[in-house]
């Protein structure tokens, strides 16, 4: 199936967050576009049953520290159970780009195999502002939406898996 919109998914196929606790890592660069995929994951977090009290959000300055952030909330909180990082790199005319994406999608891949617990890649990468704009709730739907529900879809995995 082709998906052209990041928000398409058949609701009744994501599994409840009731009872789980999820961290939010937020980056600062690019705000307008951050906030507005930190709210569409803790929107959708919250429709999947996740109380307030079980979300717990911050925010580091740019993309680059998000992994530290997701090392320091596992490592200071164990009844954590996914952490979602959200970011915004727009290609700019210095290597700043390639540095900052391939040490973010490194980076929560080790934090993810460190802690045994789901790290979830929401960091957008685009050529442009627009495009941003277009994956932060514009016509290709809201990349924190789609991380919020790849960190309910991870932790019942786990879960299930752990009680085999
Ligand atoms: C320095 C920088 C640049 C040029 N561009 C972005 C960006 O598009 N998105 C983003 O989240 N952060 C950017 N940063 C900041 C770095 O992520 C980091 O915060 C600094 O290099 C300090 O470590």
């Amino acid at each position: 199936m082709k998906k052209t919109n990041l928000s398409d998914y058949d609701p009744t196929q994501v599994p409840s967050g009731k009872g789980r606790r999820i961290g939010i890592a937020v980056a600062e660069w690019n705000r307008e576009i951050t906030d507005a995929l930190a709210q569409g994951a803790i929107d959708t977090l919250r429709k999947y049953e996740v109380v307030d009290e079980d979300i717990r959000l911050v925010h580091v300055p740019g993309s680059f520290e998000l992994t530290t952030a997701a090392d320091l909330m596992l490592r200071n909180d164990a009844s954590l159970d996914a952490v979602i990082c959200i970011g915004c790199v727009i290609q700019g005319e210095t290597r700043h780009f390639d540095f900052i994406c391939e040490a973010v999608s490194q980076g929560v891949t080790n934090v993810s195999l460190k802690f045994e617990k789901p790290v979830i890649f929401s960091l957008l990468t685009t050529n442009n502002f627009e495009q941003a704009l277009d994956r932060a709730g514009g016509k290709h739907g809201n990349k924190g939406v789609e991380g919020a529900i790849t960190a309910l879809k991870m932790t019942a995995l786990q879960k299930e898996l752990e009680r085999k």
